[in-house]
């Protein structure tokens, strides 16, 4: 669940980056440390030098800005496809402010994202009950691929009500960063935020 720390005004939100293996998970936050490096709080991890154990899972604290006088920094989470079953990953999800699920445009893994997806509804109706509670953006990745499926099939394919989509080619950093601030935005407007201690001097 989001914190928010009323003394250092400040509101941490725990997302999850999630999909079928070789979409672009790891790429995403690499694209998003490189673009916002100069803002980051905490460098706790050189994600290129972290190959082996990125196979566990990838881990990128970073800072989106301001939300009603809150600094927000948010704590992206990356799972391998094979750990997105119910048992391991209840309390990640439970846990969890919002996800970016990422589906990989390319024909040939289109049959890994819709199962992937599958048990992305089985996980978020088991931990949250209704698919409304939880904010997910959809981003199409890998839109670059000379094969990749048509963006009207797969917007049909991989629906949610409530979700945005995003078309990103992660690699040359298209959609990265618009995919986070589209489920900031989400979580943060459906967000009760108390006012900032410092309001009166605002
Ligand atoms: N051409 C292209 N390659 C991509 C794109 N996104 C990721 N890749 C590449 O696809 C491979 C798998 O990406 P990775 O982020 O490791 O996938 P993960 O398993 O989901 O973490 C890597 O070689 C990436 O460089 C994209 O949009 N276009
Ligand atoms: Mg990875």
């Amino acid at each position: 669940m989001a914190i928010i720390n009323e003394e250092t005004n400040e509101i941490h939100l725990k997302i999850l980056v999630i999909g079928a293996q070789g979409c672009g998970k790891t790429t995403n936050l690499q694209s998003l440390y490189k673009q916002t490096a100069g803002d980051l709080a905490t460098r706790l991890f050189d994600l290129h030098g972290m190959s082996a154990r990125s196979s566990f899972f990838d881990f990128l604290p970073l800072t989106l800005g301001k939300h009603q006088n809150h600094d927000v920094r948010a704590h992206l989470y990356t799972l391998p496809h094979h750990t997105l079953l119910p048992t391991m990953n209840f309390s990640l999800l439970a846990g969890a402010d919002g996800a970016v699920f990422i589906v990989d445009s390319r024909l040939s893994r289109l049959p890994a994202s819709e199962e992937n997806f599958r048990r992305l509804r089985e996980l978020v109706r088991v931990a949250h009950k209704n698919m409304n509670d939880f904010p997910i953006v959809i981003q199409f990745n890998h839109r670059d691929d000379p094969q990749a499926v048509p963006m009207d099939a797969l917007r049909l394919a991989f629906h949610l009500e409530n979700s945005p989509t995003v078309e990103a080619v992660a690699v040359q950093d298209i959609g990265t960063v618009e995919s986070l601030d589209a489920l900031a935005d989400l979580i943060l407007n459906h967000m009760e935020v108390p006012a900032p201690v410092d309001a009166g001097l605002a």
